[in-house]
């Protein structure tokens, strides 16, 4: 089995350590970079989402994926860099105004840098200027809100309107999650996607940011 298919094996497995030593065996054959990623850690992590999806494996089976992919990246990262490969997608991250619930917001991150996207975590109780300030600073191509209250949810608006106003509103997506939301609220308040889970959000970012 090549070095490549055997990390993306490993991947599936969850072993962080097998894929960080694979992941440094790779670099050090001198192989491409952008094959180790897409080959080897992408394929990987692919597999796993669809194993997710068919309920084959389950969340803690994900988050060990995520956690060793995030392994690989931090060694490819500083190649990338240098060999000016963009990474698949900036992504800016919170949970809203007045809203303190981050665990599935974090989740969502996990799954996120996992899946290979760079994910700025603005953290909790973050309001609508700092999404919007963000987003513009890091030229990111998604901002993706988390809310928890029914209270909170309306913040999500506010966040949709001030890319409007600022003018950023077409050069960015906006995706939401939470347990409280639903299609029907995204819809209503403008928003460009409902995702129910991690899983969900990686393939909504995916098919927004063409790495799909
Ligand atoms: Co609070 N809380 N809480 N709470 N809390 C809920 C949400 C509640 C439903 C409990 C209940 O009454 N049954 C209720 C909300 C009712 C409502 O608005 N309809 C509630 C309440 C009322 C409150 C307080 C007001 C209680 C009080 O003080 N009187 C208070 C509010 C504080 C505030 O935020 N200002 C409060 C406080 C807290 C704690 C601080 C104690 C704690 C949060 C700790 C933390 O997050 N660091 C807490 C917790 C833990 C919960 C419950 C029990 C669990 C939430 C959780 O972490 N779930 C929750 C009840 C429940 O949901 N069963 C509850 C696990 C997590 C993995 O799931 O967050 O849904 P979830 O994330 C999922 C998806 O929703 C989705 O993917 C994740 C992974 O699958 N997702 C996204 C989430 N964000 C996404 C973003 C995306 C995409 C998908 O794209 C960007």
């Amino acid at each position: 089995m090549d070095i490549l298919q055997q990390l993306s094996e490993n991947l599936q497995k969850g072993d962080t350590g097998k894929v960080a030593a694979l992941t440094q065996a790779a670099i050090e054959q001198k192989l491409e970079t952008q094959a180790i990623l897409d080959r080897g850690l992408i394929a990987g992590m692919t597999v796993v989402g669809e194993k997710f999806k068919a309920h084959e494996i389950f969340l803690p089976d994900v988050l060990l994926a995520a956690r060793a992919m995030h392994a690989g990246m931090e060694l490819l990262k500083p190649l990338m860099i240098r060999e000016g490969i963009p990474t698949v997608g900036k992504v800016v991250i919170g949970t809203v105004q007045g809203d303190l619930h981050d665990i599935g917001k974090n989740l969502v991150g996990i799954m996120l840098k996992g899946a290979g996207f760079d994910v700025i975590d603005l953290g909790k109780d973050v309001p609508p200027e700092r999404f919007v300030d963000a987003a513009e600073k890091e030229k990111a191509a998604i901002i993706g809100l988390s809310a928890l209250l029914t209270t909170t949810m309306p913040v999500m608006k506010d966040v949709v309107d001030l890319a409007r106003e600022r003018g950023i509103r077409e050069k960015i997506k906006i995706i939401v999650g939470g347990a409280p939301l639903s299609k029907d609220y995204a819809d209503q308040i403008g928003a460009d996607a409902y995702c129910f889970d991690g899983v969900n959000a990686v393939d909504c970012v995916k098919r927004f940011t063409g790495s799909s």
